[in-house]
């Protein structure tokens, strides 16, 4: 987290809470151009060193409060995985300081995941425990990975008690209501284990992770936040906020505790853009570390019309391709101008590191569409190293060496470009797989060849004819429809047979239409043979709680983009 983001954010809410709440030349090719042509894609060559799949994070800042973005990640996880993404970043999923208000990064109870009644609520945030974990299974039952995010820096939420190590009286005492890991004076800094750590955030209490307690109730307990999320709620993985306020060596403690993929927030002295203290992280950690200075670096390229930084400038992504995690935007940082955002994933996604996409920027800002072309770029062509080939002001042109590997031109201008440049392909009709340009170019038996990117765009070429062209359908579409009144303050949930509809949970919220007609668009496998549903009602961001009578619903063969309307079978 950043400090000057969260703390206003912070403010914010507590403002909010006082004053209410690949084959022949003939069979070739073409990445899928919408989301219905995606299909897993069985790569001819498998040779790929360099990522490692791509990470959604699965949340930003201010998602609605009231207990239901659980259910609304697991109405997403399904068509996520269809289109290539690999793992999902949760947000902090324990009870924070703020209660209802909380995104998490003020962790006051790490044990409960809303089913605990304090704090002001029973729900955290995003929902209760059986929510998370009905999301969790969902996802990995799509083939997912998700990672916890940790927050061991500091706490939020104590209550005064005299601190002899103090003298005075410090907000340290913590009798957490799910009974686990109770905390006190001596486990936050002055203790008398240790003065002091790296940093201190705000004025929250500072957890001293010399004091055996600490560590133990963090990762070397049986019943530890690290052995508890792995092994019992199913986390395969880690993101660590803030480890500029501890040693990362604490991080190499607890990963290798619950080991996973893990991934550190750390900015480093120099504020993110020093490559060189993000490596130092590294290798106290021993674990993956935010791209800061890639994104950085592509802020200032975009603002400053000068892409020639984006040759020039240090990124982790370059240095230490296996160990970066690649972004844009995330819920601290969107400083990337919106219309300059594809370009950004087009480069990360054309490069080396483990590209990050965030929430709202794939789910409502961008075209999905090409987000989704993106996403298969980085899996079925992004592989070996690159190297620059061209760059100046609003030009920038790159090759990726591997398997099959890539020549990517982003042009940051307004008119078309075009650059004749030496490649790896001699004698090879080159495709723009981006499908930003119609025609393909041959380069000639030196590798030679005349390439264009459109105005303010970009595109990405590799041969024709090395990848298998993906085919058929995987996903379809479909709304489910519903009349009945159910009174003011209430919603009608929609539950069922699969992930989209909660697996027989609580239900995705409908929305409403005139005349009380309730809808819900889902998205499940083009494999699903038939869905079985039935309605709920439940207060409005809450969670359906009262079930429809009768029996089921039934939809067999949905097709996509259809409408099934179905008659209330009663029941409340
Ligand atoms: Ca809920
Ligand atoms: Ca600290
Ligand atoms: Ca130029």
């Amino acid at each position: 987290m950043k400090i000057k983001s969260m703390l206003f954010k912070y403010m914010f809410l507590i403002s909010i809470a006082l004053t209410q709440y690949s084959c022949s030349q003939e069979e070739i090719i073409t990445p899928p151009d919408n989301q219905e042509n995606i299909v897993p894609v069985v790569k001819i060559n498998t040779k790929r060193g360099n990522t490692k799949g791509v990470m959604m994070q699965a949340f930003y800042w201010d998602v609605p409060m009231g207990g239901n973005w659980w259910g609304t990640i697991q109405g997403k996880v399904s068509s996520w995985a269809n289109v290539g993404i690999t793992a999902l970043w949760m947000p902090p999923a324990s009870k924070g300081e703020s209660g209802p208000y909380s995104v998490g990064y003020d962790p006051f109870d790490y044990f409960d995941f809303g089913d605990f009644n304090q704090k002001g609520t029973l729900e955290t945030r995003y929902g209760s425990k059986a929510e998370l974990q009905s999301c969790i299974n969902a996802a990995h039952n799509a083939g997912l990975k998700v990672y916890a995010d940790i927050v061991m820096n500091h706490n939020g939420g104590g209550s005064a008690q005299n601190n002899p190590n103090t003298g005075g009286s410090t907000n340290t005492y913590f009798q957490p209501a799910s009974g686990i890991f109770p905390r006190g004076y001596n486990d936050f800094h002055p203790s008398t284990y240790a003065n002091a750590d790296a940093k201190v955030f705000a004025s929250y209490p500072d957890l001293c992770h010399k004091n055996p307690w600490v560590s133990g109730g963090l990762w070397s307990n049986t019943n530890s936040v690290a052995q508890y999320y792995k092994n019992v709620l199913g986390f395969d993985g880690w993101r660590f906020d803030w480890v500029d306020g501890f040693s990362p060596s604490y991080v190499k403690n607890f990963v290798d505790a619950a080991p996973g993929f893990a991934v550190t927030e750390y900015w480093g002295p120099s504020n993110g853009t020093s490559v060189n203290e993000l490596q130092a992280c590294i290798n106290s950690s021993g674990q993956s570390s935010f791209d800061f200075p890639c994104m950085f670096g592509m802020k200032n390229a975009f603002t400053n019309n000068n892409l020639a930084l984006l040759s020039t400038t240090e990124m982790l992504c370059k240095s230490n391709p296996l160990k970066a995690v690649t972004f844009v935007t995330n819920h601290d940082i969107n400083d990337i101008p919106d219309n300059k955002k594809l370009q950004a994933y087009a480069f990360i996604m054309a490069h080396e590191g483990t590209p990050c996409l965030f929430y709202t920027d794939y789910e409502t800002l961008l075209d999905k569409t090409k987000m989704n072309n993106l996403i298969w770029i980085n899996k079925n062509l992004a592989d070996g190293k690159t190297t620059v080939i061209y760059a100046d002001n609003d030009e920038y042109i790159a090759q990726m060496d591997g398997d099959p590997g890539l020549l990517i031109y982003i042009n940051n201008s307004g008119s078309t470009q075009t650059r004749t440049v030496t490649t790896k392909w001699n004698n090879t009709s080159l495709h723009d797989f981006a499908n930003n340009t119609a025609s393909n170019s041959s380069s000639n038996s030196s590798g030679v060849v005349t390439i264009s990117a459109p105005a303010n765009n970009y595109t990405i070429w590799s041969s024709d004819g090395t990848v298998t062209p993906p085919t058929g359908t995987t996903t379809k579409t479909i709304v489910l429809r519903m009349l009945k009144d159910v009174s003011n303050g209430n919603s009608l949930f929609f539950s069922g047979d699969n992930a989209a509809l909660t697996n027989w949970g609580n239900g995705i919220q409908g929305g409403w239409n005139a005349g009380s007609y309730w809808t819900v668009t889902i998205t499940v496998p083009s494999t699903t043979a038939s869905i079985n549903w039935k309605v709920r009602k439940g207060s409005t961001g809450g969670s359906g709680t009262i079930w429809e009578s009768g029996s089921n619903h039934v939809i067999n063969n949905p097709v996509d983009g259809t409408t099934y309307t179905d008659t209330f079978n009663g029941g409340f």
